[in-house]
């Protein structure tokens, strides 16, 4: 029953399980070792606001390697000259509460506390912003947010009470902080005064950027549409403060599947060449084709898959703070952020398209039901490369573990939300990619929800070889013993270029 336009296979939509509906209870939101809550979880059964735990003049104050340097600490110092020192936060304080009446005076602020690096910075495209407002945006800007963005900034040691934790590598570990909280965070980071993190040789620099000091500069019109969607953010923000939570979860395996051996049937797919993970895929796990520095270019000037995602749900862009870079069996998981902005376009012809409400209801954490996986494919240069058996297992694994929830039933797993991971910046071949994600969803016992983004072809290869996968009963273990052959059989032969015999061909004929 093909038409020449048929935009989606497999099974209906309504057979797919999307949060909040298939969820199962939370437990009480309560810290743990392996969970730091900044807020006060007993106000959360009230219904008001969360507020952050310990009270403000119970302030704790951390500088160490396990927690983030924050800019109040009383720890963060600035030379005066040779043999004096002085606080930083006072100097901060005193440089964002000046009125601002121009890109320069931003600029300038930015400066006073960041010195060092003075000759480095440009702020080009903050300046081409800031002259192309109209008189009573230019007004709004300098009236309104930028003072009203500085002050969220400075109520730091009032907001954030709690030393953050650093995710870090090999360590499994959450950090539920309120959006209000997040929103400071943003401040700071747009104020650029997070310390020790405008150099790459300081002990963060396996983490990835947060201050926004690359986001000034440059004359391209992608800094302006994204200058426009993280303004549009902080306006909001500033306008109705939000209520809500956020989870940051890292989420390391230790134990990983045997591909070869595994007995697990393929699960459900939709496939469909039209729409986008973010907006079909509401309610289901959402895959961030990550960078493992999170947020890859967001701050600078990658502007695809993640970087997207990061710009209209800003609040992603926190967990840059503290994630350190992803290792093979790693993945982050984001509960809650908000989608503030709706956009038009992709890469350079990306435009932010106005105010999103989001509508998604809140679970019982007061986070909104949109989880996010960040989860970075390896960056293929070369077509074959892919096919080498320990980097199929990678992606595998690297997939599985962004799926897999243990210890949560089957059933209260909603579908997952993917579609060309790895397959744009990152040169991956969709069809092997398809493939291993459809073998590590099996694995996890989630069914696919795949967005091909417009290839229609790819929409039939893919909803065909899965067909033919689950109609010969084909289990994980033999298609990857399938894997392994193609790239002894087909692969090695090859010396350049792509293989004569397609992966697919290969595969129909021995399935
Ligand atoms: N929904 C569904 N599919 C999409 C969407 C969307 N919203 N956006 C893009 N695609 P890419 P990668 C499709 O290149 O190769 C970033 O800088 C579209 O077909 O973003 O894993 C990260 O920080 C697109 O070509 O992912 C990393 O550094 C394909 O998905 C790096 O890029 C791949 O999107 C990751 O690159």
């Amino acid at each position: 029953a093909f038409s020449d336009d048929v935009t989606g296979l497999g099974v209906p939509d309504s057979d797919l399980r999307r949060a909040p509906v298939c969820s199962g209870p939370l437990p009480a939101l309560k810290p743990s070792d392996r969970h730091t809550v900044l807020i006060q979880t007993d106000l959360m059964l009230t219904g008001e606001a969360p507020e952050p735990h310990p009270s403000p003049d119970q302030l704790q104050d951390r500088w160490d390697d396990t927690h983030v340097k924050l800019p109040c600490s009383t720890h963060n110092l600035f030379p005066t000259d040779r043999t004096t020192v002085q606080s930083r936060w006072d100097l901060i304080r005193k440089a964002l509460s000046v009125p601002f009446s121009s890109a320069h005076d931003v600029k300038d602020a930015i400066m006073k506390y960041n010195t060092g690096q003075a000759k480095g910075w440009g702020f080009t495209a903050l300046h081409v912003y800031c002259k192309r407002l109209q008189p009573s945006e230019a007004q709004q800007m300098f009236g309104e947010l930028l003072p009203e963005m500085a002050q969220l900034a400075l109520r730091a040691p009032r907001l954030l009470t709690q030393p953050i934790p650093l995710l870090r590598t090999q360590c499994c570990r959450s950090l539920t902080l309120s959006q209000e909280q997040v929103s400071c965070l943003l401040a700071n980071a747009f104020f650029c005064t997070f310390p020790r993190r405008n150099s790459h040789r300081t002990e963060f620099s396996n983490y990835p950027d947060i201050n926004f000091s690359r986001l000034f500069e440059g004359s391209s019109q992608s800094k302006q549409e994204k200058l426009k969607t993280l303004l549009w953010y902080f306006r909001r923000i500033t306008q109705q403060r939000p209520t809500g939570l956020i989870t940051y979860t890292r989420q390391c395996l230790q134990r990983l599947p045997s591909w070869s051996s595994s007995e697990k049937q393929f699960s459900k797919l939709r496939i469909s060449c039209e729409g986008t993970i973010e907006e079909q895929g509401y309610g289901m796990l959402q895959v961030d084709f990550a960078n493992r520095f999170v947020g890859g270019g967001v701050t600078g000037s990658g502007l695809v898959q993640e970087e997207i995602r990061f710009l209209i749900n800003p609040e992603l862009i926190a967990a840059r703070l503290f994630t350190e870079a992803l290792e093979d069996n790693e993945c982050l998981i984001i509960t809650g952020t908000e989608q503030f902005s709706r956009y038009s376009g992709y890469s350079d012809t990306y435009r932010w398209d106005g105010n999103h409400d989001d509508q998604m209801p809140r679970d019982e954490w007061q986070r909104r039901c949109t989880e996010i996986v960040a989860i970075d494919a390896l960056h293929y240069r070369n077509f074959l490369e892919q096919f080498l058996p320990e980097n199929m297992s990678r992606e595998l694994n690297k997939a599985f573990c962004g799926f897999v929830r243990p210890g949560v039933q089957t059933e209260n797993l909603s579908a997952i939300a993917t579609g060309n991971w790895g397959c744009g910046a990152f040169g991956g071949d969709t069809r092997l990619k398809a493939v291993l994600q459809m073998m590590a969803a099996a694995e996890a016992e989630r069914d696919l929800m795949y967005f091909t983004f417009g290839d229609a072809d790819l929409l039939r290869d893919v909803h065909h070889i899965h067909t033919l996968i689950t109609d010969t009963h084909a289990t994980v273990g033999s298609v990857f013993r399938l894997l392994l052959q193609y790239y002894e059989c087909v692969c090695k032969k090859t010396t350049r270029g792509k293989p004569q015999e397609t992966l697919y061909c290969f595969l129909s004929e021995r399935l």
